[in-house]
């Protein structure tokens, strides 16, 4: 299966508590205020490599996360910010996040920060004023975006053309589609891939010419195999063969085994073979070397072609649509199968928030609460330690300030009534 997908858990790193903290001084019983601020979370960092070809790592290792930011402490000691997580990912990766792209990784070395770490909460150091010398509260840290990520690698090409140095690949991307490689009667005349279009009946295929494979590519002989690479990103193979070659079976294990030695996946791709070269060639010879391919290949199809005679081409770049067609509605349902049952459970998917507030009242048995929703006030909720009453009377100044708390009193709000907030719960006026 050409695994060219991946769907992974991003979590950057929290940010870090803000410290509560009193500054000790001889002959003073209570110093000022010296809380430090937590530290900023590890932002999740992708870096596109070409030293890295597939996703097929993200398969096993579907979490990843950033370091949080340390708390603050005493002394006005600020917490240190968390570790960012660099992640190496193919050129050619695009990500995801609710099915829009947010990322597109095109260029070697490329950064791109996927998530970004939580701010760490200030400290009580922060706080003070002349009306609030002893302040007793600190922000927590943030939480760091956390976000399910769809990886998708771009396709270089729908089809890989492999085959031995001579045997016609760049002849035939010449003839089916618009590109111009270099042509010549000498092995290794393409040193670089070639990239071409081929219209077929009413679609089209995105074709790649690759230099020639030689026995021993994988171990640097000829060209060697740095640019099977390119093969490893294309959804299916035609396989060129000579049909002048001796020993044709031998011809077609060989490129097989080069194939297998670089990436064992590569064998299980799918795969076209065709013989070149057919121009003017008796019929029973053709035959006999088609049957000679076939006793190695097995089911394999096998087609003969001309590409200067302009003989058999439309037949195999049917074919190969077809096989391109099947080998993406295959990497589609595998993609289905491959999450693990549980997956919902560990993706902590987060929801988009629109700007300002709403209030949604909530009436069970007879008792009145209300939950108020909005970006700005959730984040202060999150920020704020609910274990400190000082705390929690930031957040009811901050909800008078946005004029949250009238609204809530025009709705009915009395001092006990509950009001939810996030996952958080206090009452409308201090208790
Ligand atoms: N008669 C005939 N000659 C062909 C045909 N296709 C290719 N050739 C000749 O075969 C030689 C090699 O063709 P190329 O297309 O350069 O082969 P290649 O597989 O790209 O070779 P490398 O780039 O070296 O790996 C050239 O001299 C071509 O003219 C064909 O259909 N008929
Ligand atoms: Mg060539």
């Amino acid at each position: 299966m050409f695994v060219d997908t991946a769907k992974v858990l991003i979590q950057a790193g929290k940010g870090g508590d803000g410290a509560v903290s009193f500054r000790h001084e001889i002959y003073v019983d209570k110093g000022g205020p010296d809380g430090g601020d937590g530290g900023k979370g590890g932002d999740v960092i992708f870096v596109a490599t070409e030293n890295v070809n597939t996703l097929l790592d993200f398969r096993y290792k579907p979490e990843l996360k950033a370091k949080p930011g340390k708390n603050g402490s005493k002394q006005d000691r600020h917490g240190r910010s968390g570790e960012p997580l660099y992640v190496k990912v193919p050129m050619g990766t695009i990500v995801r996040r609710d099915g829009v792209i947010i990322a597109d990784l095109t260029d070697n070395d490329q950064e791109v920060i996927i998530a970004k770490g939580g701010d760490g909460g200030f400290g009580n150091a922060h706080f003070k004023s002349s009306v609030r010398q002893t302040p007793r509260m600190a922000e927590k840290g943030e939480f760091g975006d956390t976000f399910e990520a769809e990886l998708e690698l771009k396709l270089l090409a729908d089809v890989g053309l492999v085959g031995f140095p001579n045997a016609g690949k760049s002849t035939f991307l010449s003839v089916v589609s618009n590109a111009r490689p270099e042509i010549a009667d000498y092995a290794f005349t393409t040193l670089t891939p070639n990239l071409g279009v081929a219209d077929i009946d009413d679609g089209s295929l995105l074709i790649a010419d690759i230099p020639g494979l030689i026995e021993g590519a994988s171990e640097g002989k000829g060209l060697g195999d740095a640019f099977l690479r390119h093969v490893e990103r294309t959804a299916v193979l035609l396989h060129l063969i000579d049909v002048y070659t001796d020993d044709i079976a031998q011809a077609y294990t060989t490129i097989r085994h080069e194939l297998a030695s670089y990436n064992m996946a590569l064998t299980d791709r799918p795969e076209v073979i065709a013989l070149t070269k057919i121009d003017g060639l008796d019929e029973d010879i053709i035959a006999m070397q088609m049957d000679a391919v076939r006793a190695v290949a097995g089911e394999v199809p096998i087609f003969a072609l001309s590409s200067t005679a302009h003989q058999g081409l439309k037949e195999v770049l049917r074919v190969l649509r077809q096989k391109v067609s099947d080998a993406r509605q295959a990497t589609a349902e595998y993609e289905e199968d491959a999450l693990p049952d549980d997956y919902e459970t560990i993706s902590l998917g987060q929801t988009q928030i629109a700007e300002g507030w709403t209030i949604e009242t909530v009436e069970e048995d007879g008792v009145l609460s209300f939950r108020v929703i909005g970006e700005k006030i959730e984040k202060f909720a999150r920020r704020t330690d609910f274990d400190s009453f000082e705390g929690v009377n930031r957040l009811r100044d901050i909800m008078k300030k946005l004029g949250i708390s009238h609204e809530l009193r025009r709705k009915g709000a009395e001092a006990e009534t509950m009001i939810f907030i996030g996952d958080q719960a206090f009452t409308f006026i201090e208790q």
